[in-house]
């Protein structure tokens, strides 16, 4: 459970760095489950396994694989896990909490490119509001040279920035320099960019709010860095037509326009406040 003063920090900064909540022996279940599906031996398919980094031309790879819960049985017990899902609960201020998507991003050591600054939420304009918690969970010692997540800090509170990023790579030759490199238009006045970047140990876990601005540096380390992000959702998250905007899983939706999302591939794993078995 998070202390008031962390929920108030959450709140007030959009992030929160947690640390450990994995075991040892946990975490290593989810690297070698990885390890099989980047194989091609799980036992069944993840959504998506694909590379989505920037500056693909230039070598650099981010394997983005997308619910990781379909192909492995270690992930999908994660998604149920006990501390994390209690924690995003008293982040989102909810007692039910349902899974939208989890995805796995490994930057690979020496090529692991880039995540250019985003917000998560105008990539999911299907479901509203934009209320959702990603628990972002390292599988392996993460910190600034192999690509931890950095944030800035109250920029949840910015509105959201459809389909934008805030900065760009400002000097490609220099795989280094990721940004930032503002859209000054977007921030509101009074405000200032401050970004800090969140380092954990393998087995912890960083907390994001859908709209708080996030990005991560390149990897040039001899370390792979891989992470499991889950986006959290509360139950009164609805599903909302978009014209002109598919999403991924958006096939699995069986509800209808309007209602609560839920269904077999968005697992409740709380409800009236107690964390459900997988
Ligand atoms: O793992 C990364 O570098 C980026 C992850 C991310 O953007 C997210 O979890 O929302």
């Amino acid at each position: 459970m998070l202390t008031e003063e962390q929920v108030a920090s959450f709140r007030e900064n959009g992030y929160l760095n947690y640390g450990l909540v994995l075991t040892p022996e946990q975490t290593a279940e989810l690297r070698d489950a990885l390890a099989r599906c980047k194989a091609g031996s799980s036992p069944q398919a993840a959504e998506s396994n694909r590379n989505i980094s920037w500056g693909k031309e230039k070598g650099f790879v981010v394997t983005q694989i997308v619910n990781m819960f379909q192909a492995e049985e270690a992930f999908r017990r994660h998604l149920y896990n006990e501390k994390i899902v209690q924690m995003v609960a008293q982040l989102i201020g909810t007692d039910t909490v349902r899974v939208w998507h989890d995805q796995m991003q490994e930057k690979p050591a020496l090529v692991g490119g880039p995540t250019t600054w985003h917000q998560d939420h105008p990539y999911w304009p299907i479901i509203q509001p934009a209320d959702l918690v990603s628990a972002w969970v390292a599988l392996e010692d993460a910190d600034e040279a192999n690509g931890c997540m950095s944030m800035v800090t109250g920029s949840h509170k910015w509105g959201p920035k459809n389909g934008g990023t805030i900065g760009t790579i400002t000097d490609e030759s220099d795989p280094h320099v990721w940004g930032p490199d503002y859209k000054p238009e977007w921030i509101p006045e009074g405000e200032s960019v401050k970004v800090v970047s969140q380092p954990v140990k393998a087995g912890g876990v960083v907390f994001h709010h859908c709209l708080t601005w996030h990005g991560a540096p390149v990897n040039r380390t001899e370390r792979p860095r891989p992470a499991i992000a889950v986006h959290y959702m509360p139950g009164w998250t609805r599903y909302e037509k978009e014209p002109g905007r598919e999403h991924l899983v958006e096939h699995h939706i069986t509800v209808q326009p309007g209602e609560e999302l839920k269904g077999d591939f968005f697992p409740t794993v709380m409800e009236n406040g107690v964390v459900l078995k997988p």
